[in-house]
């Protein structure tokens, strides 16, 4: 009778225990609609990217046109390249990267620090491995909508110690654009994302929000969890379907870590070349056109050439 009334007992506990998970969970959970893994190949001068998104099975996820997982050693990277039309998001992970622009502009990313920047109707640059260590990081390419594809170039950096985090029972999280655990970043996002680098130690779980209506990815850095009732491992991009958060545990013996971004569509006609994000063809004609001959934007390049 007791043990009766034990197993019963327990089995209330279990019922409360899980319809309070129930409570806490989302109206609409997000899931995993595409698993992808992100092979490297070889870009730039002797760098080597992991592309995840801005490939032939992932064109774009709107608002985003690529993220790549960079790896770099010195002297290899980016050199001299332009861009129109959209924002560059830099990442470092390990090792640094040393940029400049046409407009005298230039600094090193390093390790933890995030460089934003706006493009806007243009601006030509050179991103290298800094130092002579190996340099790793992540870089997202978020589109800008037809108003912002013109506006003049704008630099938003955060070294790592000013971006802010947030740490719960075993997980951190830090807060690169967009909120979490209560915690805002204060970059301005001209198209509306977030961009989250969370860590899951052994053994844990999060819950977080996300726009119901946004288009959201997770890339994988390290280790393996379940994103929904999907299991992932490293240098995997992860599609989430609509939905107002996802669930993600971390049932293996290792940390996990993994960024989730989220934006809020454009839903305009993106027409690519290279470096060049536009609405239509004639546009990218145009930007094609003003780089060859230094307008509109690329007047610097007329006399610049990177050190
Ligand atoms: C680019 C090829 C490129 N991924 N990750 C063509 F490689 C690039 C480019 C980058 C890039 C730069 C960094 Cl720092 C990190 C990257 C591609 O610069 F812009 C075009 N058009
Ligand atoms: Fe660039």
């Amino acid at each position: 009778m007791r043990m009766r009334m034990h197993m019963h007992m327990n089995r209330v506990l279990q019922s409360k225990a899980s319809s309070l998970r129930f409570i806490m969970s989302f109206d609409r959970p997000r899931t995993v609609v595409k698993q992808i893994l992100a092979k490297p190949q070889h870009e730039g001068k002797g760098a080597v990217v992991r592309r995840a998104i801005g490939r032939g099975d992932l064109r774009t996820l709107d608002p985003f046109i690529m993220l790549d997982e960079f790896s770099v050693s010195p002297p290899a990277g980016f050199p001299d390249h332009p861009h129109r039309g959209f924002e560059t998001v830099t990442y470092v992970l390990q090792g640094a990267i040393e940029h400049q622009d046409f407009s005298g502009h230039k600094g090193t990313i390093h390790a933890g620090d995030v460089q934003w920047m706006t493009a806007g109707r243009g601006i030509i640059h050179s991103e290298m491995a800094g130092g002579d260590e190996l340099c790793k990081g992540l870089q997202l390419w978020i589109n800008l909508s037809s108003q912002d594809k013109m506006m003049e170039p704008k630099y938003q950096e955060m070294p790592s110690s000013e971006i802010r985090y947030g740490e719960k029972e075993g997980v951190t999280v830090r807060v690169i654009a967009g909120e979490s655990m209560g915690i805002k970043s204060p970059v301005y996002t001209r198209t509306p994302t977030i961009f989250l680098d969370f860590n899951l130690q052994s053994g844990t779980q999060y819950e977080q929000s996300i726009p119901e209506t946004w288009n959201a990815f997770i890339y994988v850095i390290q280790g393996e969890g379940m994103f929904g009732s999907r299991k992932s491992s490293a240098n995997h991009v992860l599609v989430l379907s609509s939905g107002d958060g996802l669930v993600v545990k971390n049932t293996s013996p290792n940390p996990l870590r993994f960024i989730l971004v989220g934006g809020q569509p454009l839903n305009e006609p993106v027409v690519q070349h290279g470096p060049f994000v536009m609405n239509t063809q004639a546009e990218i004609d145009q930007a094609i056109d003003d780089y060859y001959q230094c307008k509109n934007g690329f007047e610097l390049a007329k006399t610049w050439k990177s050190q």
